[in-house]
Order: structure tokens, then C-alpha cells, then sequence
């Protein structure tokens, strides 16, 4: 794709000012007839032709580049798809700085392998139903994570918290980004699966969740749920999940959340109301045809029959409304939950349906809460609600029907506010400060820009599609720098794609995934970089500005993790102890480098043993870890902090426990003897 050693040098010798950079705009970078870039020495010119580059790829290397010490301007918290964790990354420079062990296990950061801390969260996210379902395979260890959601004020990411949801087991995670640690996660009863976020509400009132594929509400017709659309129709539900949010600890506050019952489509993304919408959350969703499958039966796939109807239903929620019906009672508790039934919610004012085009995917709503940017797969546009026009509609009770719930169903042709033709497969939106949205193309393996209406542009300048960028290939989600705020920052876009194929080498037929990293600085977007991710399949990730965030780098001393206060069993160096009570062992013990304390622990083969583990370090990055061989058994001891590990000592011998992180010159002596005598 370069191009030639001649070309580069006929090119630069054309611009007479070193080497002409940039696609559209063709910015010039360098001057001065050897290449030298402007003000910063050195011999970019030769430099590039070495490596084969062009003035454009040299430029692209510069504008994606974090230089080494320096730190990036944003940091991207991205779902990690089936590996049930979040990964970290800084924007521009795309670097990978953590993953945080969300769903599944995770050694190094001792989540899952007897800390305590993690082992309480992770049993609090297998509820009782699903340990038995599995209890051959065990705690449910694994999730498919798609939305991550960083928690806002006033609409903007604040920086405290994020959530992220299971798609494939309808659970929620809940992460501190104090010390970016997993400290909840609910396995939110009535959704087998989820997708409609999660979406924070402009205060994080509430984290929202929906279904994705309806749950069987009528257990006693397993049997005959899918014999008829009636049957169908009368066995399933979907469910919308408001979980309250705890403003000091971030936590979900499980009491003062509530569902809404929804019709049985397949509810598909969400987003939250902001500004002018605030109070509202919109669920797209498809298979209104509810089509049930048996392909074998000589029935139409599935894919098939969810695709027949012309128009889907979004769906719209008026959460405040839904919260003081839910204050006031009129809900059906349902496996410990209280449900706003679906007949409530319709004669309450708190449920609307609007349609929109051919099995809708993304629904986005802009930066000042009043467009709801619709992407129907199967329809080349992307339909632009007016959040004013569905208001005045509601009022008007302009309906052009009820769905066979009795749902209104407003009329299509008075709530869009523009429709603009972008191209094939759109999905998902994000915006600028500018009045731009951002559209992925999944068929076409692009991204469109397309500008929306007032406030921003008016008359012909409205809703018409201003410039497009290839990406390779597939792409799903897009973000922009806190691109779903009220106060989106523009700069970047990275594209989520989906398909790899010939831009990394192979390393066998299961492919990486491809963040590429876009930048929208000029007046037309330009690719920027690749990324390949190693763990598939990252769905959403949110882009906040890194100075919004205020993580800690050592705990204070004695701090838990579980409460983030100090523990009851923090210790100073000197304190540690070993105590026995019948069959329980109970052991203090530091870490500092180079000594684990005590360094000598004798229990008897049965006993019960309970160490609590204290880092008395207090400089950052003095990192210690416990690893038992034998034991299963690998925590993660941070600065600072207190925590501990539960077991029974059930195998006799003499265990050569140690220090996990390489700490100290002599971290390699760190370590001791555990003695367990028949
Ligand atoms: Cu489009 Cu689950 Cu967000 Cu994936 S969903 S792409
Ligand atoms: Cu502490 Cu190695």
C-alpha cells in the first residue's frame, strides 16, 4: 500500500516543503528541503523512506502516538466480550493498561482464587436457581459482556463508577474505579439474557437492563411455549430493570430497584433520556413478528421470520413516572423483585412504542437529549426521532394503533424529525460537539457522518450525510471521546470491528478483533491506527477524559477491598499472630519486602485456616501476592491493602507458599512454609 521509494521522494521534491501530509486537507507537517518536521529535528524524510512509509502514514504514526513516559489523553473502558471482563485502554495511543477481572477468574489480580473479597462476589453472581442448574460445572464463571456504562453527573462521566452487563446470563457487574475492582455483581432475576444497556441516566439514578431474548414467564408450558404464536404470545415477557444506584458506594441497592414488564420481542439496545429527554429510556427491539424457530418443522429460520415486518417497535419509558408508581405499590413482586405489570405501565402514561424501520439495532440519543438516532440493519438510513415530536405526539394521543398489548403505538410519520440515507447495515451512533453523529456501517465496513438538526443545522444542511471512512471490516460499536455525554469531546473515534481478515498475521482460524483508531480532527475522518484484541468479542466501550478519573494508587493503610474502609483484621508489622479456636486456624500476617510474616504456619490436616493478609507497604506499585501451591489459591496483596483467604487445610504436606509479584531484589526469598501434619 506504500508508495514507492520513488514516489515518496518525486513527492517531496513536488512540495518543495518536505512531505506533504494528509488526506483530504493535505496538511503540511514538515519544512525545509531535507524533511526535517517543523521544530523537531531529526530526519522524518529519510527516516520514512526506510521504512517504506508515505507522508501520510508517517503522519497517521505521529497523530496516534503517545511518546514513552507521556500519558494518554483518554482512557477507554471497554467490555471484554466472552471473557467476562473490562479492559482498560488509553486513547490515542491504544495502549492496553489493565483488565479488570469482572465475571470470570482472573489470577494475577486473585479474583476467584481465594480472596475472599472476590470469592463473595463472584458466589453473589450464581443465584441459587442457576448453582443448581450447573452444579456440575459449578459457579457460573464466565459472562459475555457487551455495554459497559461509566457513571455520570449532570450527564457527564464523573469518573466514580462503572457497570457492565451479561448478555448470555442477564447479570450486571459493578466496578469501583477507585481501585477498579469488582465489588458486585446481581444476577438480576426475570432476565435469562440481557442487552438494553447498561445505560446510567443522567445521574445514575438508576443503571438500566433489559432483556434481550424474552424470559418464560408460564414455567407449567415449557412444553407448548412454542407451539403457536398465541402460546407464545402468553408464555414470555420481556423485562426492563432499573437498578437503583447507591450514591456513596456505587453499589446497587437491590430493594430500591424495579422492572418494568415489556411485550415478548427481542429488546435490544438502550440508551437513557439526557437533557431534554431526561426521565425517558429508549429499548429498541425486533421480532415483533414473534417468530419462534423450527427450521426442522420445515418453518422459516429464524432469521427468516424476525425479519418479515416492515417496522419494529421502540419502545419508550418514562422511568420517573414508572418510579413513583413503583413508590406507590402498584407493582407484582416476582422472584423477589417488584414488576410493574404490563397493563399498569400502559394505563400509567409509562410505556409508548414508536415505529421504526426493519429490525432496528442502535438507538442514540444526542448530545442535548432531542434526537434519537435509529439504526435499522436492514434499512440503508438512520431514522432521527425528534424528542419534542414524540411529546406532542403523546399529548396529541396521535396514534396510528396498539400493539396486541393494548401498547399506543405512535405515528411514525409525526415523530421523525430527518431521515438520512447512509448506507448498508447501520447500527450504532455517537456525536461531537459539533451537532454530528457517527454511524456504523456494519455490511458496508464503514462510518458515516451525518450532521442533525436544530440547534446545530437547519434547512438543506440538516440531516444530510457529510463524509464517510472505510474500516476493516464489519465494524459493530463506535465511540468518540465521551461521545455519549451531554458534552461529547470529538478528537477520536474508535471503531469496534468485527472481522480481521489480512490486516494481522494469522495465528489460526480463530481471528483477533479490530479497534481502529480514527481521528476526526479534520474535516474529513481519517484511519489512524490499528489495534488487534486478543480477546474477542468487545462489543461497547466508553472513551472518558483521564482526568476525570481519581484512582487510587495505594490503598490507605489497612483497607478492604469489599468495604473500602479499614479492616477489623489490619495489622502493623509486629502485630502478627496465629491463633487456633478448636479447628480453626486464624493467622495475621504482613507483607513487606522481602519477608512474608509469619513465614512458618502448622495446622493439622482438617483444620479450617482463615489468613488475613496485610501490605504495609505505603509506596505505589509495592505490590505483593500470595500464591498456595497445591491449594488453588492466588490473592492479590496491593499496597496498602488487607485481605484474606479462606480454606480448609484438607491435604497433608509441607507447602512451600510465596510471594507471586516479582517485588524486590530478593523477592525470590519471599516466602514460607505451610505445614499441614496428618
Ligand atoms: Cu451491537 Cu450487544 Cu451492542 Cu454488539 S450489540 S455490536
Ligand atoms: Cu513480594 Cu515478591
Amino acid at each position: 500500500m506504500a508508495i514507492t521509494r520513488r514516489e515518496l521522494i518525486q513527492a517531496t521534491a513536488a512540495g518543495g516543503a518536505g512531505i506533504v501530509i494528509g488526506g483530504a486537507g493535505t496538511r503540511i507537517l514538515t519544512d525545509g528541503d531535507n524533511g526535517d518536521p517543523a521544530g523537531l529535528g531529526g530526519d522524518v524524510g529519510d527516516l520514512a523512506e526506510e521504512r517504506g512509509m508515505d507522508g501520510l502514514q508517517v503522519s497517521q504514526a505521529i497523530r496516534g502516538f503517545t511518546p514513552p513516559g507521556e500519558w494518554d489523553e483518554f482512557i477507554m473502558i471497554a467490555s471484554g466480550g466472552h471473557g467476562g471482563q473490562l479492559g482498560v485502554y488509553g486513547i490515542p495511543s491504544m495502549r492496553l493498561l489493565k483488565n479488570i477481572a469482572v465475571f470470570a477468574p482472573e489470577p494475577w489480580q486473585g479474583f476467584g482464587y481465594g480472596s475472599t473479597w472476590s470469592e463473595a462476589v463472584l458466589d453473589e453472581g450464581t443465584n441459587e436457581a442457576q448453582k443448581s442448574h450447573s452444579e456440575a460445572r459449578g459457579r457460573l464463571n464466565w459472562a459475555d459482556t457487551h455495554h459497559p456504562a461509566i457513571s455520570e453527573t449532570e450527564g457527564e462521566y464523573d469518573g466514580r463508577w462503572a457497570y457492565i452487563n451479561d448478555r448470555a446470563n442477564g447479570r450486571i457487574g459493578m466496578v469501583d474505579l477507585r481501585d477498579f475492582k469488582t465489588k458486585q455483581i446481581w444476577d438480576i432475576p426475570n432476565l435469562q439474557s440481557s442487552h438494553g444497556g447498561v445505560f446510567v441516566t443522567p445521574n445514575t439514578e438508576y443503571a438500566h437492563i433489559s432483556t434481550k431474548t424474552p424470559t418464560l414467564i408460564d414455567m407449567g408450558n415449557v412444553e407448548n411455549c412454542l407451539d403457536s404464536e398465541e402460546e407464545y404470545a402468553a408464555s414470555f415477557r420481556g423485562f426492563s430493570t432499573f437498578c437503583a444506584i447507591d450514591h456513596e458506594t456505587g453499589l446497587i441497592d437491590i430493594d430500591q430497584s424495579f422492572q418494568v414488564e415489556l411485550p415478548p420481542y427481542n429488546q435490544d439496545l438502550a440508551d437513557a433520556g439526557k437533557l431534554a429527554s431526561d426521565g425517558w429510556v429508549f429499548i429498541n427491539s425486533y421480532n415483533t413478528e414473534l417468530a419462534r424457530g423450527g427450521v426442522m418443522d420445515g418453518e422459516p429460520p429464524l432469521e427468516i421470520g424476525m425479519s418479515q415486518n416492515e417496522f419494529d417497535y421502540c419502545h419508550m419509558i418514562n422511568w420517573r413516572r414508572a418510579e413513583e408508581v413503583a413508590a406507590n405499590g402498584r407493582t407484582e413482586e416476582r422472584n423477589g423483585v417488584p414488576v410493574i405489570p404490563l397493563e399498569v405501565a400502559i394505563e400509567e402514561g409509562i410505556i409508548y412504542l414508536a415505529p421504526e424501520p426493519r429490525s432496528p439495532h442502535g438507538v442514540d440519543v444526542s448530545p442535548d437529549g432531542n434526537y434519537l438516532c435509529i439504526g435499522g440493519k436492514l434499512d440503508p438510513h438512520v431514522t432521527v426521532f425528534g424528542f419534542d415530536l414524540i411529546l406532542d405526539a403523546i399529548e396529541a394521543e396521535d396514534f396510528e394503533g396498539h400493539d396486541r398489548y393494548g401498547i399506543p403505538i405512535l405515528n411514525f410519520d409525526s415523530i421523525v424529525a430527518g431521515r438520512v440515507e447512509v448506507g448498508a447495515g447501520p447500527l450504532h451512533t455517537q456525536f461531537d460537539q459539533d451537532g454530528y453523529g457517527y454511524i456504523s456501517l456494519f455490511i458496508e465496513s464503514a462510518v458515516a457522518k451525518f450532521s442533525l438538526g436544530e440547534p446545530w443545522f437547519s434547512g438543506d444542511e440538516a440531516f444530510q450525510l457529510v463524509d464517510k471512512v472505510d474500516v476493516h471490516y464489519n465494524i459493530g460499536h463506535l465511540v468518540t471521546m465521551e461521545g455519549d455525554t451531554v458534552s461529547p469531546q470529538g478528537k477520536y473515534l474508535v471503531a469496534l470491528n468485527k472481522w480481521s481478515i489480512d490486516r494481522h498475521p494469522p495465528v489460526g482460524p480463530l481471528f483477533p478483533q479490530n479497534f481502529q483508531l480514527v481521528s476526526l480532527d479534520g474535516e474529513q475522518m481519517e484511519l489512524l491506527a490499528d489495534m488487534p484484541i486478543g480477546t474477542g468479542e468487545p462489543h461497547y466501550v466508553q472513551c472518558i477524559r483521564a482526568d476525570r478519573l481519581q484512582a487510587w494508587e495505594v490503598y490507605p493503610p489497612g483497607v478492604s477491598p469489599t468495604t473500602m474502609d479499614v479492616s477489623e483484621h489490619a495489622i502493623e508489622r509486629g502485630e502478627e499472630r496465629i491463633e487456633r479456636n478448636g479447628n480453626n486456624v486464624e493467622v495475621w500476617g504482613t507483607m513487606h519486602r522481602s519477608t512474608i510474616t509469619p513465614d512458618i504456619i502448622r495446622v493439622q490436616q482438617g483444620d479450617h485456616v482463615i489468613l488475613h493478609l496485610t501490605n504495609t507497604e505505603t509506596t505505589p506499585d509495592a505490590i505483593h501476592a500470595f500464591a498456595i501451591p497445591r491449594y488453588n489459591i492466588s490473592i492479590s496483596v496491593e499496597t496498602g491493602e488487607t485481605t484474606g483467604v479462606e480454606f480448609d487445610a484438607d491435604i497433608a504436606g509441607a507447602f512451600a507458599y510465596y510471594c507471586t509479584e516479582f517485588c524486590s531484589a530478593l523477592h525470590l526469598e519471599m516466602q514460607g512454609w505451610m505445614l499441614v501434619s496428618e
